[in-house]
């Protein structure tokens, strides 16, 4: 984000030495579309496509059967600088259809035509049943080498450098639904090593809705869209979602992490991520350790209020994924420790009292910490959304030598869906092939045929045993790096109960709610009455509350209130578990790379001051959005990036005023409604920008008049994390300092029964 930016060298790199101011402050600012800037005329001279940008990079060039091909990234893309048909016959016109006369019949006989409208009409494909909404990055896992001792799987040893793809998602909603929706957040990593793929396949909350897959149709089609009117969308603020619920009560703890600030994240780089069952380890003298597995942000937790959730779900509904790809592209590459929670494989499962099999129970991190394995650091953006993003195939059963499940029920019906759901999705089996999914192994798998077959198979004998082939392919022993279960004792009456250790639906919840610091108990008491207040149906609501009393009698009480219904009695007695600090998100200090700084300046402000400070900024870390009243360059020499019409404040992490900006020319409703009546000496926008930035508890500063600003705004000079004063980068670094916390959590008035 300086001198050295990937963009602007790329720019250099095609179009000279990049001297125009605007050009240097758009390559800091990352975001734009493609690696070269468009000229302002149509191009009249043919060239070749542009390469991706420099944050961007493609699946691996192995072959169909993951073997290395040294072929270049480029090879996979198309080039050639004129159009052709999809045969590679050049083109003289696609503008328009072959006719009998200018005004006469398109001729059927205009192949061009067939061909480009009949691959349109295929252009899309099934989204996924769930986490259709999702995006995606590349990186690198490096490994510590601290799991040996437990696992023999390789990418695990020491040092060794895994290549991955992660791709975040919602859980509810369809593809074009909004990123801040309150739901679970999937976390689903591809590593691509030596021993073929192995893929984590989490959430960032490590509970789940049901004890058993066989409930996963039930659970999902109580919190999709009503199947009447199809509404709503992305969200389980509705009467099915809360039914069955209230009915199933196992789901309690997940719904509670949901209605939690877990199910409103800042962004996908501040999440956890959780393998959420316990699976079994083997090490390479084949004892076996049962584990949990952790991703771990190294910028924190952090979530969003509801109401900015809200707002950028109609300002930004690619609020996430802009956040990823513009954080990765601003060279502030995300990164996570892979942690592992371990307990002794013993015949029970079971670990201080609690079921390992039991995907809806955590085992506290102070009963058995987090070791850290390995860390992941994404540091590209994908260079074809569809080919990658959309296209990558994930599965539970993609397991490497070292790496076993368990008996857990959910578990089971997972290791059947996931490639049972890729046929319909991906259009056949052969969906291993697709680059993205491709392993960097070699594969010899005997598998034939099918449709989209992209590799060209080899031999006369796919089958075993056979002497054509030479007897090939060979299978092979452990010593040779086979995948061999864990030979265990399997014994059972055939049953379809589920066992008593899965009976208790509260303690853990209520272990939950006695973790979380007052303010994250107040957003959890508002998100149930929020989302309780959406239900039509009485039942629903009273049914619920009996959940709640089962947990907390102030819980139960403080939404019961809000819903104007009476609270009833628990009817269980309520548990007393020791608190887990680690489940609260709230005072702990984290980096700040990556993080949105807005700049409100206008033709008034020292531009010296706001130059300065923008700079200090960037060799933060961070990335400056400059506001003003109107696009272009402020002052002939400060480009910028949002105008008071286009800005809101949810995109920003802290709000910096350089003054007390005028009303902008437009700043009238009819022109733009935020600015109402106008009629204030400062601009509206910009009082409604850092009265919601306050709102949320961010931090606020200001310098020159900007107090008049902030006063009329309505914001209390001396209140907790407001900073003003006369020197912009004083400003700039106290409002800097208060940021490691994510939020100045003082300015939330909580009430004295939940505090
Ligand atoms: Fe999934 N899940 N799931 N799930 N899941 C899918 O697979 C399923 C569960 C998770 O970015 C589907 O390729 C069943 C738990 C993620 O492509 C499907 C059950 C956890 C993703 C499927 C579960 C997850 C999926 C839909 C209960 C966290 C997105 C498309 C037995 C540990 C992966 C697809 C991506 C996707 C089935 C429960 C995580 C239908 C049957 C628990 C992150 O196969």
């Amino acid at each position: 984000m300086n001198e050295s930016h990937p963009l602007k060298s790329a720019v250099e790199k095609v179009v000279g030495a990049v001297t125009d101011h605007d050009a240097v402050q758009a390559a800091e600012i990352p975001g734009v579309p493609n690696s070269l800037p468009p000229q302002l005329e149509e191009p009249t001279e043919p060239r070749e496509p542009l390469p991706p940008k420099p944050d961007q990079t493609g699946p691996e060039t192995v072959s169909p059967t993951g073997q290395p091909t040294g072929a270049s990234q480029d090879q996979m893309a198309q080039g050639g600088e004129y159009l052709t048909t999809a045969q590679g016959v050049r083109l003289r016109d696609t503008d328009h259809s072959l006719k009998a006369g200018p005004r006469g019949p398109v001729l059927l006989q205009d192949h061009h035509l067939r061909e480009k409208v009949m691959h349109f009409d295929h252009e899309r494909i099934p989204e996924r049943v769930v986490h259709a909404r999702g995006a995606a990055a590349h990186g690198v896992f490096q490994a510590y080498g601290t799991a040996s001792n437990i696992t023999k799987a390789a990418f695990l040893a020491e040092g060794v450098r895994t290549q991955v793809f992660v791709r975040f998602s919602t859980v509810l909603g369809s593809r074009g639904s909004a990123d801040t929706v309150r739901d679970t957040r999937g976390f689903a990593t591809k590593f691509y090593t030596a021993e073929g793929v192995f893929d984590l396949v989490g959430n960032n909350i490590p509970v789940f809705f049901i004890q058993d897959g066989i409930k996963f149709p039930d659970v999902i089609h109580a919190g999709k869209p009503h199947p009447d009117r199809e509404i709503p969308q992305a969200q389980s603020a509705h009467d099915t979602f809360w039914d069955f619920v209230s009915l199933h009560t196992e789901a309690t703890f997940h719904t509670m992490w949901n209605m939690s600030d877990r199910g409103i994240p800042r962004s996908f780089r501040m999440m956890e991520g959780f393998g959420v069952h316990t699976f079994r380890l083997v090490n390479a003298a084949g004892e076996t350790t049962l584990a949990k597995w952790h991703w771990k942000p190294k910028l924190g937790v952090h979530s969003l209020t509801w109401e900015e959730a809200q707002i950028a779900g109609g300002v930004d509904p690619d609020f996430h994924r802009r956040d990823l790809a513009d954080a990765i592209e601003a060279g502030a590459h995300p990164q996570w420790e892979l942690g592992i929670q371990v307990f002794p494989d013993t015949p029970e499962q079971m670990f201080e009292g609690i079921d390992l099999l039991d995907p809806t129970k955590i085992v506290p991190e102070e009963l058995a910490p987090v070791h850290p394995v390995g860390l992941m650091t994404l540091n590209a953006n994908p260079s074809n959304f569809f080919a990658e993003t959309e296209q990558v195939a994930f599965h539970v059963g993609h397991l490497v030598p070292g790496i076993d499940i368990t008996d857990d029920p959910l578990l089971a019906a997972r290791l059947f869906s996931y490639l049972d759901t890729q046929i319909t999705r991906l259009g056949g089996p052969n969906f291993a092939q697709i680059p993205i999914n491709r392993p960097h192994a070699p594969v010899n798998d005997m598998l034939r045929d099918g449709f989209h077959q992209t590799a060209v198979h080899r031999g006369v004998a796919p089958y075993r045993p056979n002497s054509l082939d030479g007897g090939c392919p060979f299978q092979a022993g452990a010593e040779q790096g086979a995948y061999v279960e864990v030979p265990l004792e399997v014994a059972g009456r055939k049953v379809r109960e589920a066992p008593a250790t899965f009976s208790d639906h509260y303690s853990q919840p209520r272990l939950f709610w006695l973790s979380l610091s007052p303010v994250e108990r107040e957003h959890l008491i508002s998100a149930y009455t929020f989302e309780l207040g959406k239900c039509y149906e009485q039942a629903v609501k009273e049914r619920q509350l009996r959940v709640l009393a089962n947990i907390d009698p102030v819980l139960c009480r403080e939404v019961a209130d809000g819903l104007g219904l009476p609270a009833p009695e628990p009817t269980v007695p309520l548990a007393d578990p020791a608190p887990s600090p680690a489940l609260s998100q709230v005072g702990r200090e984290w980096p700040l790379d990556g993080r949105i700084i807005g700049i409100v300046a206008d033709e008034t402000s020292d531009l010296g001051v706001v130059g300065a400070v923008r700079q200090a900024v960037l060799d933060g870390g961070m990335t400056p959005l400059v506001i003003a009243p109107k696009g272009g360059m402020l002052g002939g020499t400060l480009a910028v990036q949002r105008t008071f019409a286009t800005a809101r404040s949810v995109e920003f992490d802290a709000v910096l005023l350089a003054g007390a900006p005028a009303p902008g020319d437009d700043a009238y409703g009819a022109r733009d409604a935020k600015a109402g009546d106008g009629g204030t000496p400062v601009d509206p926008r910009v009082l409604l920008l850092v009265g919601e930035a306050y709102r949320h508890a961010k931090a606020v500063g200001g310098w020159g008049t900007a107090a008049q600003a902030l006063q009329a705004a309505g914001i209390p000079a001396q209140a907790p994390g407001v900073v003003t004063g006369q020197d912009g980068e004083g400003v700039l670094r106290d409002v800097l300092a208060l940021l490691p916390l994510h939020r100045v959590w003082d300015r939330f008035r909580v009430h004295p029964d939940v505090a």
